[in-house]
């Protein structure tokens, strides 16, 4: 699984010993047993994962009723537990975060909580809920006085649980279902109890009153024997701070996902069915953009390159001629080979190119030209680099600016997804443009600051309309500001031939040693469409020591 690799692997430390890795069941388990309070957003498929994950949720909550909902089921094991499964493994492939499931009762006795926890264990699932009740289960909100399991019984399925996991960290919740089936507070605590003592490592106290009394009363006597995990939907209205103060572990937001999605898609089959037309609601729902943002086609596109034959077309510039001034780091090595954990700048950003496929690399190196050798790159010199600007640079590699092609700075650090979405991107010549400028430089390090024809407006249905380079310079008037240029930029084949027309006649006007690329850039938009990709955040360039640190813990 690919997410694994990404959650699962070693990572180095600055120190460059080898951390262990975290596994998703560690990391649920850092989350219950922490003294925060934590989250757990509800999900039921794959694509609600990543939206989970996406707006920032440290875990997720695999729920019973809503993933049985979307499959067009009830809440009362109608879907079978292997079913589950395939449901689950969809939504572990597409998270990297760990996911706490919905057991329902373990689907039986020991033995198919024994199998259950076994599989759960395969998919890298990092732990699961099982409540006190009887296969086949009934949703709690539904009847009163649900039968409970036999104390000894269930506590037999716990423990069977915990002997079965694979990673020793692995959560098991044991949900009790006293006070929703009105047995009152003393057999609550006398089966948490029991619970615990077989081996859970979290109760999951349920209650279905609209106020948090009996919750509350609950965690008073509990006294933290053990993290405490409420669901709070029938007490919506209870504020968190609440929740904070009673020491609650952690709350589920068990099914709004799948609520919010019913509304949502029951307003747009009503309106297009009285409409008999999209008219109405298209720009109202998520752009087919979305979708392919969601699901990642644009590592797709990154791995066609890589691996489909004459994918691969792109090739790039990387200027890295400029000394640096970073003290002692840049005295006797160009600020592209400063070592950040093990790797230098610059193999960092090769690594990146070549991870979209590009693998025709050539630097363009100047100072300290003899420590700038790295394998699979070819290189090119500006001699003149002390008295020289980017542009000459750049000149120095014209023959190579041919077909499309990447133009990077060699002290710039961005995430893959940027440059997949650079090449994606529509335009014979486009830059890559952070809408934020939201790296928060405390040097006054020269900024490459962008004025476009529009503003970033975060909307995707406004892809079809480029947003097109005014000017780009260190001083624009800051109203006119629309972002800052990253240092990365791509031309089409017929860019390539603006840009060696625009050098030319900068050479010709004596302008070629001083220019820098703001400039140039600046001359081609009064000619051709410089395109603008907007991006926000997912990058930085290194100018000072603090970006030297910011470089080490960018992931
Ligand atoms: C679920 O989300 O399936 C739950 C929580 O078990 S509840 O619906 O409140 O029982
Ligand atoms: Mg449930």
């Amino acid at each position: 699984m690919l997410e694994d690799d990404l959650t699962e692997r070693e990572s180095s430390t600055d120190t460059g010993v080898i951390e262990s890795p975290l596994t998703r069941s560690a990391a649920l388990r850092r989350e219950i047993f922490s003294s925060d309070l934590s989250f757990l957003m509800e999900a039921h498929n794959g694509l609600s994962a990543k939206i989970v994950e996406e707006a920032g949720f440290s875990g997720l909550w695999a729920s019973g009723l809503t993933i049985s909902a979307s499959l067009g089921l009830r809440d009362s094991n109608e879907a079978s537990w292997t079913q589950v499964l395939d449901v689950l493994e969809y939504m572990a492939d597409s998270t990297t975060r760990p996911i706490l499931v919905d057991g329902d009762t373990g689907y039986g006795n020991f033995n198919n909580v024994r199998r259950l926890i076994r599989k759960l264990g395969d998919l890298h699932i990092a732990g699961v809920c099982i409540e006190d009740k009887l296969f086949p289960k009934t949703n709690s909100f539904i009847g009163e006085r649900q039968p409970l399991a036999d104390i000894d019984e269930f506590c037999g399925r716990i423990k069977a649980g915990k002997d079965s996991q694979i990673d020793d960290d692995f959560v098991l919740v044991a949900r009790v279902e006293a006070l929703i089936s009105g047995f009152g507070m003393d057999e609550a605590l006398r089966r948490a109890e029991a619970y615990h003592a077989a081996g859970a490592d979290a109760i999951l106290i349920h209650s279905k009153q609209t106020n948090p009394g009996e919750i509350f009363t609950f965690a008073k006597l509990w006294q933290n024997a053990c993290p405490l995990v409420i669901v709070p939907t029938m007490y919506a209205s209870t504020p968190t701070e609440q929740f904070r103060q009673a020491g609650i572990s952690t709350v589920i937001w068990a099914n709004h996902n799948l609520r919010s999605a019913i509304s949502a898609m029951r307003e747009t089959s009503r309106r297009i069915f009285e409409d008999q037309s999209l008219r109405e609601i298209e720009g109202r729902v998520a752009g087919v953009k979305e979708i392919f943002k969601l699901v990642g086609n644009a590592e797709l596109e990154a791995a066609e390159r890589r691996y489909l034959p004459g994918k691969a077309t792109a090739r790039a510039i990387v200027l890295a001629a400029s000394a640096g001034n970073l003290g002692e780091l840049t005295r006797q090595r160009p600020k592209c080979m400063i070592d950040i954990r093990g790797q230098s700048l610059l193999q960092r950003l090769i690594t990146t190119l070549s991870n979209a496929g590009i693998r025709d690399i050539a630097v363009v190196r100047g100072a300290f030209k003899e420590a700038v050798n790295l394998k699979g790159i070819r290189t090119v010199d500006n001699d003149r680099h002390a008295q020289t600007g980017e542009a000459y640079s750049l000149a120095c590699a014209r023959d190579m600016i041919d077909g499309d092609t990447v133009i990077a700075y060699g002290d710039v650090l961005f995430r893959d997804y940027i440059l997949s979405g650079l090449l994606e991107a529509p335009g014979d010549i486009v830059l890559t443009v952070d809408a934020m400028g939201s790296k928060a430089k405390t040097s006054a390090a020269t900024r490459d600051l962008v004025a476009a024809n529009r503003p970033f407006s975060g909307d995707y249905l406004d892809d079809d309309a480029p947003v097109l380079l005014q000017s780009m310079s260190a001083t624009l008037e800051a109203g006119s500001v629309t972002g800052e240029w990253i240092g990365l930029a791509r031309c089409s084949a017929l860019g390539a031939i603006w840009i060696a027309e625009e050098i030319a006649l900068l050479e010709a006007e004596g302008l070629l040693a001083t220019a820098d690329l703001p400039l140039l850039f600046t001359r081609l938009a009064a000619k051709h469409p410089v395109a603008i990709h907007y991006i926000t955040a997912h990058w930085l360039d290194v100018d000072t020591l603090t970006d030297v640190a910011d470089a080490r813990n960018f992931t």
